[in-house]
């Protein structure tokens, strides 16, 4: 088959690509259709991913996979959430880093729950969908770790790793993550025949 990834993120597009490897789809980037995506105004990570997968499908008449994911960290109830790639309307993922150790500032080690959701939409030209969640519970450090991955990896401590997604390899991470776990449940639906 071939697969459109509509994400303009190049680190979820790195562990989307290397979770899709086992299905031998040819793989396409928004660089080879280069269209404006629609601005993500929905309230939940499903109804982003939706809108995001059957946009780009429609634009591109190729079936297309889209993710929408973020961190709920629970003392914050639940911030980011939907608006992690713009928290505090910061435009890099150090200064989100350093914006929400600030927000978490005197909140005690026991207190800084927290879990990285991801939806990923896979939507055809045609309508049809299909819908993969997966979630992974840890904790917000008081200061970062690592220097692999993107995002809020290098303050996520995954404790049953004893590490932060950012001490991880690209391997490592996919067996503990969010976007690992949506992408093997993908994977098998398609292998076992039980997706389109
Ligand atoms: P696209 O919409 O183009 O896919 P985006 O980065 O804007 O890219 P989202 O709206 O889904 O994507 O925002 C997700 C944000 O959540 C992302 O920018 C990161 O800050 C954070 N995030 C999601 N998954 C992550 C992960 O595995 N590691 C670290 N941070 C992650």
């Amino acid at each position: 088959m071939h697969l459109l990834i509509a994400t303009s993120n190049p680190g979820k597009f790195r562990e989307l690509k290397e979770g899709l490897a086992p299905l031998g789809w040819t793989l396409f980037s928004l660089l080879d259709y280069p269209f404006k995506m629609p601005p993500e105004e929905g309230a939940t990570f499903e109804d982003n991913a939706v809108l995001k997968a059957a946009y780009a499908a429609k634009q591109s008449g190729l079936p297309t996979l889209a993710d929408d994911s973020g961190l709920e960290v629970a003392a914050l109830g639940g911030e980011p959430g939907v608006y992690s790639a713009r928290y505090g309307n910061k435009t890099t993922d150090v200064e989100r880093n350093v914006y929400l150790l600030e927000r978490l500032k005197g909140v005690p080690p026991g207190a800084r729950k927290a879990r990285f959701v991801a939806v990923l939409v896979l939507a055809y030209p045609d309508g049809y969908m299909e819908l993969y969640r997966g979630e992974t519970e840890g904790e917000i450090l008081e200061a970062p770790r690592g220097e692999w991955g993107f995002g809020y990896d290098p303050l996520f401590w995954v404790p049953e790793a004893g590490k932060t997604f950012a001490e991880m390899t690209l391997e490592e991470k996919a067996s503990y993550s969010h976007r690992g776990k949506a992408l093997r449940a993908l994977v098998e639906a398609h292998r076992l025949g039980l997706a389109r």
